[in-house]
């Protein structure tokens, strides 16, 4: 089973779910479109004559309430530019703090299947932990206090968009 993607955080976060799982680097567009599933069922059409075996991607955005779902589909620019102190400067002032993050797992084997996961939350006040990637650091799940980026790989998973996302797949794929 092969997990196209340049993100070797996620493919950790995967492996420890599903374990027998190989890493393969390539690049595929990611259109501007209003959802992750868009996203992710471009990429699949792009990669499928390209790929062999049956192969999975991974899309995934931080959606932030009081900023109306930014920057959602645009995560992994806005992480790229303003990253973790961006957001937070952004959010100054904002009592309301509720986040979500979303990850669509999408699968080809002849067919498309997508798989979704979601973690509800909140952005917290500074920047915690160092541990994880991207938007880590400032998420702080309902079930915690902790922010993911204060968590280890596996508690992480057990309340993450990712985590729930996978083990969907799992349970899909009987494995
Ligand atoms: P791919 O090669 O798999 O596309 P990517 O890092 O570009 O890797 P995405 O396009 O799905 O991934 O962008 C999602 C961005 O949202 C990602 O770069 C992070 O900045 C952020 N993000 C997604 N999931 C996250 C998580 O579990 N923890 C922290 N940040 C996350």
């Amino acid at each position: 089973m092969i997990f196209i993607t340049a993100n070797k955080h996620k493919y950790e976060e995967v492996k420890k779910i599903i374990p027998k799982i190989k890493m393969l680097e390539m690049d595929y567009p990611e259109i501007q479109a209003d959802t992750l599933e868009e996203v992710a069922k471009y990429a699949i059409e792009f990669l499928k004559e390209k790929v062999k075996k049956n192969f999975f991607i991974e899309d995934s955005g931080l959606f932030i309430e009081a900023l109306k779902g930014f920057p959602g589909v645009f995560s992994s620019y806005v992480f790229k530019t303003i990253g973790n102190e961006g957001i937070l400067k952004l959010m100054d002032g904002m009592k309301n703090r509720k986040a979500r993050f979303i990850s669509i797992i999408a699968y080809y084997d002849e067919e498309i299947h997508t798989f979704k996961g979601e973690c509800s939350g909140k952005i917290s006040f500074e920047i915690r932990g160092n541990k994880g990637f991207g938007f880590d650091a400032i998420f702080i799940p309902n079930e915690s206090k902790k922010t993911f980026g204060e968590m280890d790989i596996e508690e992480k998973n057990k309340y993450s968009h990712r985590g729930k996302a996978i083990k969907k797949f799992r349970e899909y794929l009987k494995i």
